[in-house]
């Protein structure tokens, strides 16, 4: 095998070739799918001298080849690899090409592909290739025309992006559509659908008063779950209005659902595809967790419509330029429709869960990567959520004023346009003269910034100093690293409780009691004058930084945060960090076989914020939620599987026997006969009741669980107490989810919940079973949200399975990985990523992960996606 080449920023340049038209013209048939497209292509003025046209294309049989109605014969091109070069172009002219593709048997649900029943296409990154000969890249933007043709019975939706301009009726009982996108797009933005679908018909009346259609278009039977993707539409459409100014510009906005989808969703023009997690929605069959996750993922797709589509990018590194705001700004739009701070922890918390991991192993990447083998590997938790902490710390320092003038500026500037990273922090600055120089680290370099923070109070002068020191971590071919400007939101509280004003030496007039330091030195102090006091500080509230902060709080310091701190997020940070500072200091205990014991001030200061009557429940439940297995072991230079698995179970189990009265007299009180709301306070009392049955169901006996169970009347709940019976070692827990199941069988989304409940299960003899499951009937290695629901979700959902010492978890991931390997490369590659933590793990344990990644790097035919990943882990 060749090794797959690596591409890098700096070598992009613009295109020879742009092309101004595309005219698509897809007949699909059963066992074949022939396209014919005609481009218009004019070379550009800084093309060089003699530049051949290069285009892409992969597994495309061509059929015919003309340029200006001359038939090309061999001579006039080469075809090698994935690569079509036309030597000496004129300076403008019409290419058409007429190429064979099959969609039928189309795994990689890339490019066009066909998945139950319907015909539809995915094209970002580069799948445009699979259809057609075309530069597929995002620099190189066009107009297209695209008319699809299929049997009328069969697919009677046709589909593609912009307006509808003619339709009609066929011979043999096929038909045709074709549709117009009136904006000029990359190709990565193309979509087609040919299917048998319903269609849910809404509308939106813009700002400006234009109507405009919405459509949504489901599997029949899910008609009836619309309601609330659609809603979350509408809701998204006004708020980009109100918030940005940005209306929508195209008279019809369509939605597809399909249950056959690698991403979440794609947010092509006109013409979004998603996967139906994030469609199909109703009380009985979804939690409120996917109720909240349609929301965004509806809002992130719209949004694109401006950030994406409207300013594109000029290449692939830039991708955080449309997913880093593009998150940014559907994170602000579900802030504002629920509650700021709920949505603010359960993002930080993706982020340390997701993000800081992969910063600190084999793949660590700026947010701007230099260079990728396969760029479906770069979407990225850096790339869209760290991207998105990027634009929230120039929020902060610009303020939102100031924030909104550099997003009407960055539009005026560059709509219609496909532009880097730099344009964006350009049209910041300049509109709001503040200088983001050293703040441009921020794109180029990779690692999660450690910050410690000492603090100095001299009782005689009343003056607080804290000092701030910055390390930035070596990453995979970069060291010595430059200091980054760092964003600290913080605030002084006296014993009391109440804040101090934060007066800064120097400064006449008394300060503020919350403002914003920027840090961006190797080391620097910040002396406060005037204060009486010791006070505790509260820093990088609300996360204002991706950073790991390292404070020596004490215990008790922890337990004042975590009850008088104003800031909310703070405040569940310190309950986070406590939980995570008793769990790991007993993680040694645990190896030593010595006797474990709670603090009583921490089982106090539980029940203070358990039986709290003014908190935000749902902010409870969230505070009262230990780190996760994976978080504390994020936090360990040597990873110790069994003794984080030990500690936090007897941390869960005394916390749950201690506070037994208190977790079931909460539970009572939260308890709901009437019927599913969606507002933040059902949501809230919900989230605070499944937490109290996850305490409960370790010191109550499975009955009562099964009960809770068994009288669900919607989703969340349900789904809430068959997780706990899943840990359960009971018969309640066979009996439940076997009652699930029959319940649920005819429903491909909620029995991704019941595979995933029983891959996450901690009861002994979760893999064996886990590989039972993957012969089930109703599980499809073809379908990802299959892979990720079992084998995902065992794999890095439930580490103290997977790391099993004798490496069978091991064998599960590799094997599936190999599978996936040629049935669907871009799963493949993501599944493989399981195995980049493997160094931080004990030597038994490296030895076992290291065999296995041998053992993927020496498949055949192994993609390039995979090979990326793996070689680079084994670096
Ligand atoms: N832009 C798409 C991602 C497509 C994934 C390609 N491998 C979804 C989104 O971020 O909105
Ligand atoms: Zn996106």
């Amino acid at each position: 095998m060749t090794e797959p080449v690596e591409k890098h920023l700096k070598d992009y340049k613009r295109p020879d070739f742009n092309v101004e038209t595309v005219e698509l013209h897809v007949d699909i048939c059963e066992t074949e799918t022939h396209v014919t497209a005609t481009l218009g292509v004019a070379k550009s003025p800084e093309a060089a001298e003699g530049a051949p046209f290069l285009l892409d294309g992969k597994e495309l049989e061509l059929l015919e080849i003309e340029v200006d109605g001359r038939t090309l014969s061999e001579v006039d091109y080469t075809l090698e690899g994935e690569v079509l070069t036309l030597p000496g172009m004129p300076e403008a002219f019409s290419l058409k090409t007429k190429v064979k593709i099959h969609p039928e048997t189309n795994t990689s649900l890339e490019g066009l592909y066909f998945a139950d029943g319907t015909f539809l296409t995915q094209c970002e990154a580069e799948g445009f290739r699979r259809i057609t000969f075309f530069p597929d890249r995002p620099d190189v933007m066009s107009s297209y025309r695209c008319t699809v043709v299929a049997d009328k019975a069969k697919y009677p939706v046709l589909l593609a992006n912009g307006n509808l301009v003619e339709e009609g009726a066929l011979a043999d009982g096929r038909h045709f559509a074709t549709w117009e996108d009136p904006h000029k797009k990359p190709s990565y933005l193309f979509a087609m659908v040919a299917g048998d679908l319903a269609c849910r018909k809404d509308s939106f009346t813009t700002a400006s008063g234009r109507e405009v259609a919405l459509r949504f278009y489901v599997d029949h039977q899910d008609a009836d779950k619309c309601e609330h993707a659609i809603e979350s539409l509408k809701k998204s459409m006004a708020w980009d209005e109100e918030t940005f100014g940005l209306e929508y510009d195209l008279d019809i906005y369509m939605v597809v659902a399909t249950h056959s989808f690698n991403a979440g969703a794609m947010e092509n023009k006109g013409l979004n595809v998603f996967n139906s997690k994030y469609v199909l929605a109703k009380p009985e069959t979804a939690t409120d967790t996917d109720f909240q996750n349609i929301e965004g993922v509806i809002g992130h797709e719209y949004f694109h419509n401006w950030t994406g589509n409207r300013v594109t990018l000029c290449n692939w590194f830039q991708l955080s330029l449309k997913e880093g705001l593009t998150v940014f700004r559907d994170q602000e739009f579900s802030s504002d429709m629920g509650s700021r701070a709920v949505k603010r922890i359960s993002d930080v918390r993706v982020l340390r869960a997701a993000q800081f991991p992969e910063d600190a192993g084999p793949m660590a990447h700026p947010i701007r990567p230099e260079s990728y083998i396969e760029m479906n590997n770069f979407y990225t938790a850096t790339v869209y959520n760290k991207g998105a902490e990027v634009i929230r710390m120039i929020h902060t320092f610009l303020g939102p004023d100031a924030f909104r003038k550099g997003m009407d500026l960055y539009f005026e500037r560059h709509d219609g346009g496909a532009v880097a990273c730099e344009e964006f922090v350009k049209a910041m600055e300049d509109a709001s003269g503040v200088d983001l120089t050293r703040f441009r680290l921020w794109y180029s370099q990779a690692g999660t910034p450690k910050v410690t923070v000492d603090r100095a109070y001299d009782a005689e002068t009343k003056h607080y100093t804290l000092t701030f020191t910055q390390a930035v971590p070596d990453t995979p071919g970069q060291s010595n690293k430059k200091p980054m400007q760092i964003p600290v939101k913080m605030g002084l509280i006296g014993a009391d409780g109440m804040p101090i004003p934060l007066t800064l030496e120097g400064e006449s007039a008394q300060g503020p009691l919350e403002r914003v330091l920027s840090f961006s030195a190797n080391m620097e102090s910040f002396t406060f004058t005037g204060v009486e006091d010791e006070p505790i500080p509260s820093l990088f509230r609300g996360f204002s930084a991706p950073v790991t902060k390292v404070v020596d709080f004490t215990e008790e310091e922890l337990i004042f945060l975590m009850g008088n701190d104003p800031d909310p997020f703070n405040r569940w940070d310190a309950a986070q960090q406590l939980f995570a500072d008793t769990i790991l200091g007993m993680v040694a205990d645990v190896r030593d076989d010595k006797k474990l014991s709670l603090s009583e001030p921490l089982v106090a200061a539980v029940k203070k914020t358990l039986t709290h009557d003014t908190l935000d429940k749902a902010l409870i439940a969230q505070a009262l939620t230990l780190p996760s297995e994976t978080e504390l072991g994020d936090r360990m230079a040597h990873i110790d599987v069994d003794g984080i698995h030990a500690a936090r179970e007897f941390v869960a189990d005394t916390l749950a026997e201690k506070l037994k009265m208190s977790w079931r007299a909460v539970f009572e009180e939260c308890a709901d006969d009437g019927p599913y709301t969606l507002d933040s306070e059902s949501i809230a009392r919900r989230r605070l009741k499944s937490l109290c049955l996850t305490y409960l169901a370790r010191v109550e006996t499975p009955i009562t669980t099964f009960e809770a169970f068994a009288s669900a009347t919607n989703m969340t709940d349900e789904l809430a107490a068959l997780t706990v019976l899943s840990d359960l070692d009971a018969e309640e827990s066979e009996k439940a989810m076997g009652l699930f199941y029959e319940a649920w069988k005819a429903d491909t989304l909620v029995l991704d919940k019941w595979f995933m409940t029983q891959a996450t299960s901690k009861r002994p003899g979760t893999l064996e079973r886990v590989k039972a499951l993957a012969e089930h009937p109703d599980f499809d290695i073809k379908n990802p949200n299959k892979v990720r629901s079992l084998i995902g979700a065992f794999c890095q959902g439930n580490p103290w399975h997977f790391h099993r010492k004798d490496g069978k978890g091991y064998d599960l991931l590799a094997d599936t990985v190999i599978t996936l390997n040629a049935i669907n490369p871009s799963i493949a590659a993501r599944m493989a990523s399981g195995f980049n933590r493997w160094k931080r793990y004990d030597e038994e344990r490296q030895g076992l992960m290291k065999a296995r990644l041998e053992r993927i790097k020496n498949t055949e035919n192994l993609a390039s996606g995979v090979f990326e990943i793996v070689s680079k882990a084994l670096i």
